[in-house]
């Protein structure tokens, strides 16, 4: 056996084909209805469509990703009751679909940032990249977000203000651009690129967090659990969370999924199999005192799909993406605590021990440069992601 070997694929409008798939190996197929906006059920027919298309090249829709959790949910709005039924029925018709496995995140406002898409390496690859300085620039002199200086010690405000400075307004306009609009749009962000002044809305949208702290985030967060995961039960879909990127709060905002702790709260707030974990371990990775191994092991039983990739961190807390085995943190040792529990998946007769997982991201090389592909998701440097991690697999497979 290995982890199942899967693939992000966005959709019928994606440049790399299920055909191109089916070349590289892949097994299973992560994707999800990009096309119906945040908040709305997705229907029967609707979901077959993708499903049929994808097993008619001999592949399965292994996981969603993501089913969106609308931000009237995060916060408890008076549209929560709605918002919570249609996420049922979605549940609901994935099931009666057979698509067992449905990620999902908890992060208030803004999915994943990064500050610098195009970060270049020595070799002459690109990576994603997260500067702590450029970030605060961002914050506290582009968004000009209320009372953000105080979130921050007085060195870091003053080498922000030194990259504010460095910057040209075109350069600070395509940062506000990529963090709020071009990262956030194909993952079903909040903001797409058609409003006319993105930055005040997501001010406004960052305002409704006013009252909201890490305990009542939480709070909302298992009212949500409760809600939704006996249906995932009914249905026969595992639910599994994908950690904060990056691991730590940000703009103010509470995060609640970025290490051990978190996980562990995680799994007691509701203590379901269907209640679980995407192991993201390039999110993970970010934060230092993460220790990958020690989660991959405490969290195993509930690891329901895992991302692969590796970050190097940097003194003052920034990372750059280094690859899928190179950079900061044991890929080989992560490997073998998840071959191990697929092992024990296997000889327990749990059902779910095909364990899909993807290379996630990847560092741009070769003809990536020729073609358009969405942040971090080029075609050739995850292949190499997606080969390498294979590798890794068959060889420890062996001595497991
Ligand atoms: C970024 C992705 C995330 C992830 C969601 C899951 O590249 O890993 O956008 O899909 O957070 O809900």
């Amino acid at each position: 056996m290995a982890l199942e070997k899967t693939w992000r694929w966005f959709g019928f409008n994606d440049t790399i084909s299920l055909d191109h798939l089916v070349q590289m190996g892949v097994q299973g197929v992560v994707t999800a209805l990009h096309h119906i906006p945040n908040g709305e059920v997705w229907e029967v027919d609707e979901i077959l469509k993708v499903k049929n298309a994808i097993e008619a090249k001999g592949m399965r829709w292994s996981v969603v990703e993501s089913l969106p959790v609308s931000e009237g949910i995060k916060i408890s709005s008076k549209d929560r009751s709605r918002l919570i039924n249609n996420y049922q029925k979605s549940l609901k018709n994935l099931g009666k679909c057979g698509i067992d496995t449905v990620c999902y995140n908890f992060m208030p406002v803004l999915d994943w940032s990064r500050t610098n898409l195009n970060y270049k390496l020595k070799n002459g690859g690109e990576a994603m990249y997260f500067d702590f300085p450029t970030f605060v620039a961002f914050d506290v002199f582009m968004l000009k977000r209320p009372n953000a200086k105080t979130d921050y010690p007085q060195d870091l405000i003053i080498k922000a203000k030194e990259v504010y400075d460095s910057m040209s307004k075109e350069e600070s306009e395509r940062l506000v651009y990529n963090i709020i609009v071009l990262t956030q749009g194909f993952v079903n962000g909040v903001i797409d690129g058609s409003v006319s002044d993105p930055k005040a809305l997501f001010l406004s949208f960052i305002e409704k967090y006013k009252n909201i702290d890490k305990e009542q985030l939480r709070i909302n967060f298992k009212a949500f659990l409760d809600d939704v995961i006996p249906t995932a039960e009914d249905s026969g879909v595992r639910m599994c969370v994908h950690p904060d990127d990056p691991p730590f709060p940000v703009l103010g905002l509470p995060r609640i999924v970025g290490n051990l702790e978190d996980f562990e709260w995680l799994m007691q707030a509701n203590t379901s199999t269907n209640n679980g974990i995407t192991y993201c371990a390039g999110s993970l990775s970010a934060r230092r005192d993460n220790n990958l191994v020690e989660i991959a092991e405490k969290c195993a039983s509930r690891i329901h799909f895992i991302h692969l990739r590796n970050t190097q961190i940097l003194e003052d807390g920034s990372f750059y993406e280094s690859g899928h085995l190179e950079g900061g943190r044991d890929m080989v040792a992560i490997m073998t605590v998840l071959l191990k529990e697929q092992k024990r998946r296997i000889m327990d007769g749990r059902l779910d021990f095909r364990m899909p997982m993807r290379p996630d991201h990847g560092i741009k090389i070769l003809s990536d440069y020729e073609n358009q592909y969405n942040p971090g998701y080029p075609l050739i440097g995850r292949l190499k992601g997606l080969a390498e991690l294979d590798g890794l697999m068959a060889g420890l497979e062996r001595y497991i």
